[in-house]
C-alpha cells in the first residue's frame, strides 16, 4: 500500500515535470495568432437608464476585450455595417511597429472604412500592459466605439508584484446628445457648447436620474433597465485584485476610489510604476492604469466604486460600480454615502499624483542625456474667422483628407494633400503671458507636419496657457501615437528653458503614451523617433481634437513596407495604382 502511494506520488511529480517542460516548451516557441470577426452597428442602448443610438461591436459597448500575449499577432476583420457613416479605430498603446497602417487614425494613417466594408487590421502587441481600442473618425469614441486589450506576460516570465485576480475597468463620460448634435454645436457661429456630460460610466453602466427630464413619460428612460445596473467587482475575503483602469473619456478628467479601500498603483499605460498608495487615483483621458486592491474589509458588507470628475466645474452625479464581497447578498448596493475625491478645483494633489508616478526601480528604462531637437507647443484656445478652435503655436490642425502615410510612401503629389509649410516649432515665448485673455489672438489653420529625423531624439515641451474665459486653464490629456515616450517633468506656470531643463528627470521617469498638462503648467517629454510611420500627437479630449488640438510626426517613412492597398481609396490615393 504504502509502495503504490509512493509509486503514485512519483507518477504525479513526474507529470507535474513534464506539464511545466512542455508548457514553457510551447509558450516560448509560439506566438500565436488570435482572430477577431467584428460587427460594427448603431443600436439602441440605455447605458445610464437613457435610451439613445450608441455605437456597438457585436452588439455591446464597450466592445469585446482583447485578451492576448506578449508576441500575439491580433488579426481584427471589421465589418462596418453602420449604413452611413465611415469608421477606423485606433489600437491605443499599441506602437504598431513595421504596422504603421494599422494604427487605425482616419487620415493620417489609412482612409476610412466604408459602410459596408469589412477591413482586416492586423499588428503584434509586442509588450505586455494594460491597453484599449476606440474609434478614431469623427466623434465616434464617444458614441460607444471602445474597449480594452489586455496583454499578459509571456508564460515564463512574472510580474514584479503578486495578486491573485485580475480585473478589467474602463471609465467613460456619457452625454445623451449625439455626437453630431456636439460637432456642429463646435463648428457654428454662435458657438454651441453641449455642456456637461449626463453621467459617468464604469464597464458601460452609469445611472442618470430619469426624473429630471424635462418630460420623463415621453423619453425611454427606465431606472430599472438591467442594461443600466451598476457593474459589480466580486472579491473573495483576503485576496489580492489588480485592476486595470483605462479612461476614455470625451472631456472628463476623473478621480477614482474604492470606499475604505487604499490601494497600491503598479502600472501606467504599459509600464511598471514604483509602487505607491493612495485613496484616490487621477486618471485622464487614453491613460491606464493597474492599481492592486487587498480585499481586506468588513466581508459582511459592500463598498463603493466611484468616479467624479476633477478638473471642471462638476454637473455630473458620480458613477458608480460595487465592490461585493463574497458571499455578502449579491449585488446589494451598500448602504453608505458614496465617496467621491479632492475638489474638483483642487489641482495640487492631481500635480502631486502625476509627479509620484516614476518607473518601477528594477526596470528603468534611462532616456538619451540630451536631445536632437526641442519642440514647445504652447496649448491655446483662439478664433479663426469667428469660430473657436485649439491651437498649438498659433496653428490649429485640420484632418488631411488624404492619408499622410499614403501621401509620403507613395510619393503622390504632396502640394494637394497637406500644407508644405511646417508648422512652427516655439512661439513668442519671452513676451507671451499664459493668464492673459487678451493674448488669444486669432490663429491660422494648417495640416503641415513635422518631419523627424529617423531614430533622432526629440523633447515636446506642451505649455498650458488660459482659455478664453478669464481665469481659466483647462487640463488637457496628450497621447502620442507609435511610441511611448518618457516624462521628464512637470511644472505649473510658464516654463523656464533653463532651470526646469536643468530638473527633468533622467534618473526614472516613467514611460508612458498618454500626459496631462495640468492648468496653467507644463509638461515635457523624450521620445525617440524610431518607429518608420507617421503618428498623430493630440489632446484625447474628443472635442479639442475635433477642434485643432493636434500635431503630426513623420519619421523614416522611406523605411515602411509596402502599404497594403485596402488603407487607400480616398482623396488622392484614389487614382493611384501601384506599379
Ligand atoms: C431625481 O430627481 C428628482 C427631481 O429633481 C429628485 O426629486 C430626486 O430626489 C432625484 N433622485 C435621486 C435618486 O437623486
Ligand atoms: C422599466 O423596466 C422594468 C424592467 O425592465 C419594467 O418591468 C417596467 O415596466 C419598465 N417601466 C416602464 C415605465 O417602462
Ligand atoms: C488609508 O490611508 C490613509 C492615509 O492616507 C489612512 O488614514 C487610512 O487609515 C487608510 N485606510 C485603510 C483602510 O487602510
Ligand atoms: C472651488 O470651487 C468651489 C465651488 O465648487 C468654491 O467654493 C471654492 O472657493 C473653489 N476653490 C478654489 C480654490 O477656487
Ligand atoms: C479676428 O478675426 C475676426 C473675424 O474673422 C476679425 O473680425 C478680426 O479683425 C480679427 N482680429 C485680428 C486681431 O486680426
Ligand atoms: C498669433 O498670430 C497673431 C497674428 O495672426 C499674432 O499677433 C500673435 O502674436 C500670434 N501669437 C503667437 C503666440 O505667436
Ligand atoms: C537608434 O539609436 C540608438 C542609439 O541612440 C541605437 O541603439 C538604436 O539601435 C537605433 N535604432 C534604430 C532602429 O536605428
Ligand atoms: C481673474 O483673476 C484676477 C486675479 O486673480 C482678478 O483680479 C480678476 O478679477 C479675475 N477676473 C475674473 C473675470 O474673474
Ligand atoms: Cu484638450
Amino acid at each position: 500500500m504504502v509502495k503504490i502511494l509512493e509509486l503514485h506520488r512519483a507518477l504525479v511529480k513526474l507529470l507535474v515535470v513534464w506539464s511545466l517542460i512542455c508548457l514553457v516548451a510551447f509558450s516560448t516557441v509560439e506566438a500565436r495568432v488570435r482572430h477577431y470577426r467584428w460587427n460594427v452597428n448603431y443600436e439602441y442602448k440605455s447605458p445610464d437608464c437613457f435610451q439613445k443610438l450608441v455605437i456597438t461591436i457585436n452588439g455591446g459597448t464597450p466592445g469585446p476585450t482583447i485578451l492576448a500575449q506578449q508576441g500575439d499577432t491580433i488579426v481584427v476583420e471589421l465589418k462596418n455595417s453602420l449604413l452611413t457613416e465611415n469608421i477606423a479605430i485606433h489600437w491605443h498603446g499599441i506602437r504598431q511597429i513595421g504596422t504603421p497602417w494599422s494604427d487605425g487614425t482616419e487620415g493620417v494613417t489609412q482612409c476610412p472604412i466604408l459602410p459596408g466594408d469589412t477591413f482586416k487590421y492586423k499588428f503584434v502587441v509586442d509588450r505586455a500592459g494594460t491597453f484599449m481600442y476606440h474609434g478614431h473618425y469623427g466623434m465616434q469614441r464617444a458614441a460607444g466605439l471602445y474597449g480594452s486589450i489586455i496583454v499578459s506576460l509571456p508564460s515564463e516570465a512574472s510580474e514584479p508584484f503578486a495578486y491573485d485576480y485580475d480585473r478589467n475597468i474602463i471609465l467613460n463620460d456619457w452625454f445623451h446628445k449625439s455626437t453630431y448634435e456636439e460637432a456642429t454645436g463646435l463648428s457654428s457661429i454662435p458657438f454651441v457648447w453641449i455642456g456637461e456630460p449626463q453621467s459617468l460610466l464604469i464597464n458601460g453602466r452609469g445611472r442618470y436620474n430619469c426624473s429630471l427630464l424635462a418630460n420623463p413619460s415621453l423619453e425611454a428612460c427606465n431606472v430599472t433597465n438591467p442594461e443600466c445596473s451598476p457593474h459589480v467587482v466580486t472579491v473573495i475575503p483576503g485576496k489580492t485584485y489588480r485592476l486595470r483602469i483605462g479612461s476614455l473619456t470625451a472631456l472628463s478628467a476623473l478621480s477614482f476610489q474604492i470606499e475604505g479601500h487604499n490601494f497600491t498603483v503598479v502600472e501606467a499605460d504599459g509600464h511598471y510604476v514604483e509602487p505607491f498608495v493612495t485613496k484616490n487615483l487621477f486618471i485622464y483621458s487614453g491613460e491606464t492604469y493597474s492599481i492592486l486592491v487587498k480585499a481586506n474589509q468588513d466581508p459582511s458588507r459592500n463598498y463603493w466604486m466611484t468616479t467624479n470628475v476633477v478638473g471642471r466645474e462638476p454637473k455630473t452625479p458620480t458613477g458608480l460600480a460595487i465592490l461585493n464581497y463574497y458571499p455578502t447578498h449579491f449585488r446589494k448596493s451598500p448602504a453608505t454615502v458614496q465617496t467621491t475625491g479632492p475638489f474638483w478645483n483642487d489641482t495640487a494633489p492631481r500635480v502631486a499624483q502625476s509627479l509620484a508616478i516614476k518607473a518601477l526601480q528594477s526596470s528603468i528604462h534611462t532616456p538619451p542625456l540630451t536631445s536632437d531637437r526641442t519642440i514647445v507647443l504652447l496649448n491655446t484656445q483662439n478664433k479663426i474667422d469667428g469660430y473657436f478652435r485649439w491651437s498649438l503655436n498659433n496653428v490649429s490642425f485640420s484632418v488631411p483628407h488624404t492619408p499622410y502615410l499614403i501621401a509620403l510612401k507613395e510619393k503622390l503629389n504632396l502640394n494637394n494633400v497637406f500644407d508644405q509649410k511646417p508648422p512652427p516649432e516655439n512661439y513668442d515665448f519671452k513676451n507671451y503671458d499664459i493668464y492673459s485673455v487678451a493674448k488669444n489672438t486669432n490663429a491660422t489653420s494648417s495640416n503641415g507636419l513635422y518631419r523627424l529625423k529617423f531614430n533622432s531624439t526629440v523633447d515636446v515641451v506642451l505649455q498650458n496657457a488660459n482659455t478664453m474665459t478669464a481665469n481659466n486653464s483647462e487640463t488637457h490629456p496628450w497621447h502620442l501615437h507609435g511610441h511611448d515616450f518618457w516624462v521628464l517633468g512637470y511644472g505649473t506656470g510658464k516654463f523656464d528653458v533653463t532651470k526646469d531643463v536643468a530638473k527633468y528627470n533622467l534618473v526614472n521617469p516613467i514611460m508612458k503614451n498618454t500626459v496631462p498638462i495640468h492648468p496653467y503648467g507644463w509638461t515635457a517629454l523624450r521620445f525617440q523617433a524610431d518607429n518608420p510611420g507617421v503618428w498623430a500627437f493630440h489632446c484625447h479630449i474628443e472635442s479639442h481634437f475635433y477642434m485643432g488640438m493636434g500635431v503630426v510626426f513623420e519619421s523614416g517613412v522611406e523605411k515602411v513596407g509596402k502599404l497594403p492597398s485596402s488603407i487607400m481609396g480616398c482623396g488622392e490615393t484614389k487614382g493611384f495604382h501601384r506599379p
